[in-house]
C-alpha cells in the first residue's frame, strides 16, 4: 500500500517527467564472458552448441551488433553498468580479489538507485565481483556492509567474487546463507597452515587441472584462487549454481508481480571452472564451455518462462548483454580449445577477454520487450554503461550532477525508435590503469596503449607487442589487422585527441 501511494506521488506528483505512459520492469541478464560468436544469431557456426532461447530473444526484440561492454575483464564492465561512469576514472575497479571490500560506496547513485526512486523494486541475483564491506575488508561470519542494499539494490542472492574465487558460499542480503557460526569462514591470501590442501599439494585429487593460478584451496575437486576454511555447511556446488540462480530469480519476481521491478540478473556462466550441471554436462560436444553456454541458454528461457506464465510478458523490457568478450584456456585445463572445432567465439572480430580489440567488447546486445519492441537489427553503437542514463530516461527520474558521467541517455534506440541514433564513440577499456584503450568513433577505432606502463604491471593479462597509437578502419577491417595509422595522420590525430580530453574532462554525458 504504502508502496503504490509513493507510486502514485510520484507519477502524477508533478517531480516526475516520465514521458511513457507505462513503466515495465526491467530485466537486465548478464552473461560473464560470452563472445560475440558464441551465440547462434550473432551468426556462430553452432553444430555443437545451440542457443534457442537467446535467438528467440533476439529475433523477437532488437539484436545490436555494435553493443559493448564498458571494457575487457568483468569488475571494470559491472562498475561502469551500475554508476554509468567509466571505470578508469575511479581507482580500484580492476579485477577485485577475494577480500576487496565494497567497490562502489554508499551513497553513489546507480541504476539500481535511480530505478528505486522511481518506486521500483530491485534485486541482484548472481555473480557480484564489486567487493563487499569495508575498507579493511569482508567479515565473512558477520554484516557484510556495505554492498548491494548501501546503492540501491532492495535484495541480493550473491556469488561474493568469482567461481574461481574463494570463498564458494552465496550471500543473501548481508549475511552468508546457511553459515553456521561454529565453523566461521575464515578467507586469505596466504596459506592458512602447513597441511591446508592446496591445488599444488593435492594436484593428484583435482577433477579439473589447472595450468594458470588456480592452485591454492581446493573445493569441489576443483583449486581456486585464494584460501579459505571453515564455513562448509554454506558451500556450495559448481554444478548447482544456474538451478539457484533461477529458483531465486522465479521467488523474487513472483513477490513482485504488481509493482515495477527491476531485476541483475548476472549468471556466472560461461566463467571458468566451467562446471555446469550434470544434465548439461556433455550436451555440446564442444567441451563444458559449450554446455555452460547451453546452461546459460537455459537460464534465459527459463526467465522468458517465468514472465510468461506470471503474464508479465508484455509488461517487461529484458536485456541481455555479456561482461567481456570470450576466452577460451582461463586457467584450467577444460578442454575449450581442443574441443572449439570450427567454433569462433570472437566471429567476426580478433582479441577477447583482457584486450581492448573488438572482440574484447563487442558482444552480444539484445533488448526485447513483446509487444513495444518491433524486432529488428540495428548497427547503432550501444553500450552497458549506457543502460543507466536510459532506464533513468525510461522511468522519469533525472540524473544527479556528480554522477552517471558517462552515460548516455539511448533508450529510443533501445526501443527501436524509427530514425533514433545510438552513441556517435565508444571508450572502451581492458583490466583497467594500464593506459591501454580502446575509441570507436563511428568507422574508427582507436587503440592506446601505454607501452611504458605495460610490462611493469600484470603480466597474466597476457599483452603483445603493439605500438602506443594504432588505427583501424572498421569498415573494412573489422578484425583489426591492419594499422592504417601512418596513413590517416589527420584521423589519428583527432582521435588522440578526443580520447584524451574524455579521459581529462572527467566527465563525457551531457
Ligand atoms: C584472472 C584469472 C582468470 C579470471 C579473471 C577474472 C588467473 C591465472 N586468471 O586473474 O581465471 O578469474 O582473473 O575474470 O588466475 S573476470 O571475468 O571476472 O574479470
Ligand atoms: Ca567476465
Amino acid at each position: 500500500m504504502k508502496n503504490n501511494l509513493l507510486l502514485l506521488l510520484l507519477l502524477f506528483g508533478g517531480c516526475s517527467k516520465s514521458i511513457h505512459d507505462e513503466r515495465p520492469n526491467i530485466i537486465v541478464i548478464m552473461a560473464d564472458d560470452l563472445g560475440y560468436g558464441d551465440v547462434g544469431v550473432y551468426g556462430a557456426k553452432l553444430e555443437n552448441v545451440k542457443t534457442p532461447n537467446i535467438d528467440r530473444l533476439a529475433n523477437g526484440g532488437i539484436k545490436f551488433t555494435s553493443g559493448y561492454a564498458s571494457a575487457s575483464t568483468c569488475t571494470p564492465t559491472r562498475y561502469s553498468f551500475l554508476t554509468g561512469t567509466y571505470a578508469f576514472r575511479q581507482k580500484g575497479t580492476s579485477i577485485a580479489p577475494p577480500n576487496a571490500p565494497a567497490i562502489i560506496k554508499p551513497g553513489t547513485e546507480t541504476i539500481a538507485s535511480l530505478l528505486k526512486k522511481a518506486g521500483y523494486s530491485t534485486a541482484v541475483i548472481g555473480k557480484w565481483h564489486l567487493g563487499l564491506g569495508e575498507t579493511s575488508g569482508p567479515n565473512w561470519n558477520e554484516d557484510l556492509k556495505p554492498g548491494p542494499k548501501e546503492i540501491g539494490f532492495d535484495y541480493n542472492f550473491l556469488l561474493p567474487t568469482t567461481n574461481d574465487r574463494v570463498p564458494q558460499v552465496y550471500v543473501e542480503n548481508h549475511r552468508v546463507l546457511n553459515l553456521d557460526q561454529n565453523d566461521p569462514i575464515w578467507v586469505g591470501s596466504k596459506k592458512p597452515s602447513d597441511d591446508h590442501p592446496t591445488g599444488i599439494s593435492h594436484r593428484n585429487t583435482l577433477r579439473m587441472n589447472w595450468n594458470d593460478g588456480h592452485n591454492n584451496t581446493i573445493h569441489n575437486g576443483i583449486g581456486r584462487i585464494g584460501f579459505y576454511t571453515g564455513g562448509h555447511s554454506a558451500r556450495f556446488r559448481d554444478e548447482d549454481l544456474a538451478d539457484e540462480w533461477q529458483k531465486q530469480a522465479k521467488k523474487w519476481i513472483e513477490k513482485n508481480t504488481d509493482n515495477p521491478f527491476f531485476l541483475f540478473f548476472s549468471s556466472h556462466d560461461i566463467h571458468v571452472p566451467r562446471m555446469p550441471h550434470e544434465r548439461f554436462q556433455g550436451q555440446s560436444n564442444m567441451s563444458y564451455r559449450g554446455d555452460a553456454i547451453i546452461q546459460l541458454d537455459w537460464n534465459v528461457g527459463q526467465i522468458m518462462k517465468t514472465l510468461e506464465q506470471l503474464d508479465l510478458i508484455e509488461k517487461t523490457l529484458v536485456v541481455f548483454i555479456s561482461d567481456n568478450g570470450p576466452v577460451l584456456d582461463d586457467g584450467y585445463d577444460d578442454y575449450a580449445n581442443e574441443a572449439l572445432g570450427n567454433h569462433k567465439p570472437s566471429y567476426p572480430f580478433s582479441g577477447g577477454k583482457y584486450n581492448v580489440r573488438e572482440g574484447g567488447t563487442r558482444t552480444p546486445f539484445i533488448t526485447y520487450w513483446k509487444g513495444k519492441i518491433q524486432p529488428n537489427v540495428s548497427d547503432e553503437i550501444v553500450s552497458t554503461i549506457d543502460l543507466a542514463a536510459s532506464m533513468a530516461e525510461l522511468v522519469g527520474v533525472e540524473l544527479p550532477k556528480d554522477g552517471i558521467l558517462d552515460s548516455f541517455n539511448i533508450l529510443d534506440v533501445l526501443l527501436g525508435k524509427e530514425g533514433s541514433k545510438g552513441r556517435d564513440h565508444i571508450v572502451t577499456q581492458d583490466n583497467g590503469l594500464r593506459g591501454t584503450y580502446g575509441l570507436r568513433e563511428n568507422e574508427w577505432k582507436l587503440q592506446r596503449h601505454d607501452t611504458k606502463k605495460m610490462y611493469n604491471g600484470d603480466l597474466s593479462m597476457k599483452l603483445w607487442d603493439v605500438p602506443e597509437y594504432s588505427l583501424f578502419n572498421l569498415e573494412n577491417d573489422i578484425s583489426e589487422s591492419e594499422n592504417v595509422a601512418n596513413k590517416y595522420p589527420k584521423i589519428l590525430n583527432h582521435m588522440k585527441t578526443k580520447l584524451q580530453l574524455i579521459i581529462d574532462s572527467g566527465k563525457s554525458r551531457k
